[in-house]
């Protein structure tokens, strides 16, 4: 099961680095899908709106984002990245439960713990094999964001200097799993680096 996910704040690059990848690996003629979160599924992308639109009039609590986070995501496993999985292509997604764990849990005080055990019914198993997270001082970040920002990415330079703390700490309890790369690096100084790390985990689940 080769599930690889991308984590980071917000303009770190992981689109970018994503798309990439997926060429790399479709020119090396495997089967990949590129999927992303909150989304994925039409259901998912409707909840996607709600969560990311800025609309003054809808109030949605911490406990309420997160509860509509996993939804998108119970809907995303069973639409597609099970799926996937079962018909063994690499599944590429752009954010996963760690954005959960960190936004959530960590930078709106829900606790990482708490959220790893509550987000553990709908996640399942289906835990990365890897999760590339690409570490940007947040003010570079938001700054390489080019469109309106959105209802989180409003949320101040506080709020996301959290979340890069909340990845770093993440890393940290999950070593084998998240690694970091330098965003701050040029695109394509990161692409070779996340490749490195790509052909290891192949290398291990193709053997
Ligand atoms: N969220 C998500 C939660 O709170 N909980 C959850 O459980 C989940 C799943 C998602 C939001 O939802 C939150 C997190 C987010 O706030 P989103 O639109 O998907 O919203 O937000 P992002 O994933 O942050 O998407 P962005 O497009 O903002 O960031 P990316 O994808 O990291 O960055 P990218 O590749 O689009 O690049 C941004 C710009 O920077 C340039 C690119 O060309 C582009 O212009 N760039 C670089 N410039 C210089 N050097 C480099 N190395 C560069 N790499 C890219």
């Amino acid at each position: 099961m080769t599930f690889i996910t991308f984590e980071g704040g917000e303009g770190a690059g992981k689109t970018t680095l994503i798309e990439k990848i997926k060429t790399y690996l479709t020119n090396k003629n495997l089967q990949v899908i590129l999927t992303r979160e909150p989304g994925g599924t039409v259901f998912s992308e409707h909840v996607r709106d709600l969560l990311l639109e800025e609309k003054k009039d809808i109030k949605i609590s911490s406990k309420a984002e997160l509860c509509l986070f996993l939804a998108s995501r119970a809907q995303h496993i069973k639409e597609v990245i099970n799926p996937a999985l079962k018909e063994n292509k690499i599944v590429l997604c752009d954010r996963f439960n760690d954005s959960s764990i960190v936004y959530q849990g960590f930078a709106r005080n829900l606790g990482i713990d708490e959220v790893i055990k509550f987000s553990s019914f709908i996640v399942e198993d289906f835990i990365p094999c890897l999760t590339l997270y690409l570490d940007i001082d947040p003010k570079i970040g938001l700054s390489r964001v080019n469109t309106k920002y959105d209802r989180i990415e409003s949320l101040g330079l506080e709020f996301h200097k959290k979340i890069r703390e909340g990845f770093l700490l993440l890393q940290e309890k999950f070593p084998n799993r998240i690694k970091t790369i330098d965003s701050s690096l040029s695109k394509e100084a990161i692409f070779k680096k996340a490749i490195e790390y790509i052909d290891d985990i192949l290398k291990k689940n193709l053997s």
